[in-house]
């Protein structure tokens, strides 16, 4: 998979299998509602050591700034890269068919002090694009419009619903 996302890609959407897509692509769809360019990349921290190491170590120099790295299982992909990148990871659990993706958010979550990642909850990809959309947003502030309105329409939704149950 090459660069998507219209825009010169800003975050990098790696993943250690392309059977990782289904949740990772809610994290592309999230960056495409934003307008942020992203590139997309099959990157294994297993099976693929040496591409992992060249895509962490030469990220922030081609112009990325947020990484969201999923993987599931022995995930040591989103640990792996932010050992070998300045820039902030975002970790994405992906859940396999067994033990519903525990044993992802516990590779990915248990960090040692000093390599942090954020990891989100457990196939959530959505919650990793709208993550690496506020980290953006910091310092961009049409971003941060973009993103309080996207909060305002979430709040107007919910009380939609909550009048619904009313009528
Ligand atoms: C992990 O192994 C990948 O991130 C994926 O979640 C899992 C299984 O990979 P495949 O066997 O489907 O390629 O490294």
């Amino acid at each position: 998979m090459s660069g998507v996302g219209g825009a010169a890609p800003r975050v990098g959407v790696i993943m250690g299998s392309d059977s990782d897509w289904p949740t990772m692509g809610k994290a592309a769809e999230a960056l495409d509602e934003f307008g942020v360019g992203y590139e997309v990349r099959v990157v294994s921290a297993h099976r693929t050591p040496v591409k992992m190491i060249e895509y962490g170590q030469t990220a922030a120099d081609r112009g990325i700034q947020v990484i969201i790295a999923g993987a599931g299982g022995a995930a040591a992909l989103p640990g792996m890269v932010a050992s070998v990148t300045p820039l902030p990871v975002v970790g994405v659990p992906v859940p396999l068919k067994h033990l519903d993706g525990m044993d992802s958010l516990l590779s990915i979550v248990q960090m040692p002090a000093g390599i942090p990642v954020a990891t989100v909850s457990i196939g959530n990809g959505r919650n990793a694009g709208l993550l690496a959309v506020r980290i953006l947003a910091a310092t961009d502030v049409a971003l941060r419009d973009r993103m309080s309105a996207y909060q305002a329409q979430l709040e107007k939704l919910v009380a939609e619903k909550e009048a619904a149950l009313h009528a």
